[in-house]
């Protein structure tokens, strides 16, 4: 039996058949790496009574992040869509935001920006920062979930895609969420949303939603930061999408872009052509991904995605 899995934690998989039977699942053997968005492969062990997911079906698109230690670890799988939410609070950090974005190219899987709240104020000073994001062809969709202010925005995104909810912790994710799925109420079953400190519920697992128009949505945990997987980057643009026509004039094929003379990218830099801080992120980014790379041991070769 194929099945998609709607949820991981720990050892534990919920798995949804084609026909939108739901079963409880445990990933046989030790090895496996399961996340949310896979196709598995399930047999049925009459022995335990419990269903194993045996193989995990190749995967379309996979996003990575890194560990401290520089491995990759897997986030989530299939997925074609991902938004990256902020709002004006918790406070937004862009080189985070940067970040996802540089894992998104890498994982050649598109990436909008939402900014969620509209309701509070500092969104017009926020909205100014996103315009270079704009400019660079990330789509920017306002809302508020609070009172499902264009929310049909979203929607009409993930209309027909697979699409995850990134971002940190209280910035709107499963208030999302709970505006474009009719229920939502099933996570609470699973426990996955437990009592934060503030007494608001926090996600601590991801879990995958049914969108009433067709598409699918992840709802992951907050993180307060996030690095792409080093082992995916480019190393000439790490990912930054600009970089890719802008490093074509640089004097030295194998320029990082940071001291070197003849750089056209930070020569872009110091005359607007490039945004001044998506370059200061950019150098954030060359000096986290070769601290990694410092850290990181052999290496370990990831799975290529299919197709
Ligand atoms: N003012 C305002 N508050 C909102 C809006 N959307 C969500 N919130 C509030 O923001 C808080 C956090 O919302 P969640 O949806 O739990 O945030 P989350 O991103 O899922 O957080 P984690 O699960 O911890 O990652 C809650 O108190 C929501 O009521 C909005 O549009 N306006
Ligand atoms: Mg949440
Ligand atoms: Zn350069």
């Amino acid at each position: 039996m194929e099945a998609q899995v709607i949820a991981a934690y720990g050892r534990h998989l919920r798995v949804r058949e084609p026909t939108g039977a739901e079963h409880d699942a445990r990933p046989f053997g030790r090895k496996l790496e399961i996340v949310c968005g896979d196709g598995v492969r399930c047999v049925w062990d009459p022995s335990h009574g419990e269903l194993h997911a045996v193989e995990v079906l190749p995967r379309r698109t996979a996003l990575y992040r890194s560990n401290a230690r520089g491995d990759a670890e897997i986030v989530v799988a299939n997925i074609t869509l991902l938004a990256v939410v902020i709002a004006p609070r918790p406070v937004p950090d862009l080189f985070v935001v940067d970040r996802y974005l540089c894992a998104a190219s890498s994982a050649a899987v598109r990436a909008l920006l939402v900014l969620n709240k509209l309701d509070l104020d500092g969104t017009a000073v926020l909205r100014e920062e996103l315009a270079a994001y704009e400019q660079l062809g990330y789509e920017v969709l306002p809302l508020a979930a609070r009172e499902g202010r264009n929310v049909s925005a979203l929607a009409g995104a993930l209309d027909g895609q697979t699409g995850v909810l990134l971002g940190q912790s209280g910035v709107g994710k499963s208030s999302l969420v709970a505006q474009l799925v009719p229920e939502p109420a099933q996570a609470i079953q699973t426990g996955e949303l437990v009592r934060g400190a503030e007494g608001r519920h926090t996600t601590t697992s991801s879990r995958l939603y049914d969108l009433p128009d067709g598409g699918q949505l992840i709802d992951s945990p907050g993180v307060r930061d996030f690095a792409p997987a080093i082992q995916t980057l480019d190393p000439r643009g790490l990912g930054f999408i600009e970089l890719d026509t802008l490093a074509a004039d640089c004097r030295f094929a194998d320029c990082r872009h940071l001291s070197e003379p003849g750089c056209a990218v930070r020569a872009a830099a110091e005359d607007g052509r490039m945004n001044a801080r998506r370059y200061e992120s950019y150098r954030r980014m060359r000096r986290l991904f070769d601290s990694l790379r410092a850290a990181q041991g052999p290496g370990r070769r990831l799975p290529r995605p299919a197709g």
